[in-house]
């Protein structure tokens, strides 16, 4: 039997406020050796709170590692992750259903399992290439991974708590609250996007159980969208009847001009959308950037490519600076909302610099931009990728 806050009665508020009260809840300190961090090779870009990426030539796995697979939190991992403990622990459903729950992790692995390969992607992938600059960190291309995934449908769990015809979004939070006591890091996603069979919460990545800086016990996977859909440290899904309206929800947080803007104009807060699917992308993880090749001799170049809601329908690359675009061998995902993979060889006749470039098109007509369209945080940048090379 799953448990229900129902059958405690009156302390199902207690439990509830209990768990989500800053007191109760060890925020610990940052460990960061202890979690795993940084992992071999990684850019860092901040350590508190640890945001760190890998370089594309290390993402050239098909389904990305653990050790390669970026990290991006917005404050400290929680001490239970880092001490891989589920004491305590619960994951809160509540708000417009008709039996709130309190699911231990016990709870959670009674429902069916399903494995997937996701693409997670941080709305900030690329921000540095942004001009002009925008504030945030400053993610190269390696803030984007495609590891196997293992959990429970989050439809499953909400059918189990039975929505309300009030419900229409979630309000996500997690364990890892900030240590100046500002508001937590808390994202929503629609119901409709909630109770897509792909939607899932996570409990283990790539086989194993969810390492700390991913969330451990528990996150969501929201496939084709953001990262920041995904909530790590998951201990309560509020079923709202209206948009969450977090503070990472509202205002600039996250949110897309809904038509092109001057690059560098701010448009009102009226003219911001909620950014939801990933844009149409590809990236060239061989071979590494600024390598010298011999002349006439042919270049295996590899790389993955994902559209978000959409599907991939074609990568093609450039050799010349975009005027001539060759077919390259394009692989199927291994499931939908994983990336696809593509590769080629690539022979230069000439010595010089060169770039390879590749564009990916997706099913809905729409094709990776040669130059980047400026928004105020710089989010789902997916301009062309240009590997620099030299031939001799
Ligand atoms: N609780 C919590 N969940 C979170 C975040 C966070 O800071 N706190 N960061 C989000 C963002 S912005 C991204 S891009 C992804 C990153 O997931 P990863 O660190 O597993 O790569 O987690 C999301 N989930
Ligand atoms: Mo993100």
């Amino acid at each position: 039997m799953l448990t229900s806050l129902g059958m405690f009665g009156a302390g199902c508020e207690a439990v509830n406020r209990g768990l989500l009260d800053r007191g109760l809840i060890p925020v610990g300190l940052e460990d960061l050796q202890a979690a795993g961090l940084p992992k071999p090779e990684m850019l860092v870009h901040s350590e508190k709170p640890f945001n760190g990426e890998l370089p594309p030539h290390l993402l050239n796995d098909d389904v990305t590692p653990t050790a390669r697979h970026f990290v991006r939190n917005n404050s400290g991992i929680p001490e239970r992750a880092i001490k891989n403990d589920l004491h305590g622990w619960k994951l809160i459903i509540d708000g417009e259903v008709h039996k709130e729950l309190a699911l231990s992790m016990e709870d959670l692995l009674r429902f069916p399992q399903v494995t997937m390969q996701v693409v997670l992607e941080c709305a900030g992938n690329g921000r540095s290439l942004f001009v002009p600059e925008v504030d945030g960190t400053p993610w190269r291309r390696g803030a984007v991974g495609c590891s196997k995934w293992t959990g429970v449908r989050l439809r499953d769990v909400l059918q189990e708590a039975g929505l309300k015809p009030s419900a229409i979004y979630t309000g996500n939070y997690g364990e890892d609250l900030p240590p100046d006591g500002s508001e937590p890091f808390s994202r929503g996603i629609p119901i409709e996007k909630a109770m897509d069979e792909h939607t899932l919460i996570a409990l283990k990545m790539n086989g194993e159980k969810l390492p700390a800086a991913h969330g451990f016990p528990a996150r969501l996977i929201v496939p084709g969208w953001i990262g920041s859909s995904m909530q790590k440290w998951l201990n309560r899904i509020w079923i709202r009847d209206q948009v969450h309206d977090s503070e990472k929800m509202s205002r600039y947080a996250y949110r897309i001009p809904s038509s092109p803007v001057e690059p560098g104009v701010i448009p009102p807060v009226e003219d911001m959308e909620i950014a939801t699917s990933l844009r149409v992308k590809s990236l060239i993880t061989q071979p590494e950037s600024l390598q010298r090749f011999n002349i006439d001799t042919p270049i295996k170049v590899r790389g993955h490519a994902w559209a978000g809601e959409n599907q991939i329908e074609n990568v093609l690359v450039s050799t010349d600076f975009g005027i001539q675009w060759e077919e390259v061998l394009l692989t199927q995902p291994s499931n939908r909302y994983a990336w696809y993979h593509w590769e080629t060889e690539l022979t230069f006749t000439n010595r010089g610099y060169y770039e390879i470039w590749a564009r990916a098109y997706d099913d809905n007509g729409n094709a990776q931009p040669f130059s980047q369209l400026w928004n105020p945080k710089g989010y789902l940048g997916n301009v062309i990728h240009s590997l620099p090379i030299t031939i001799t």
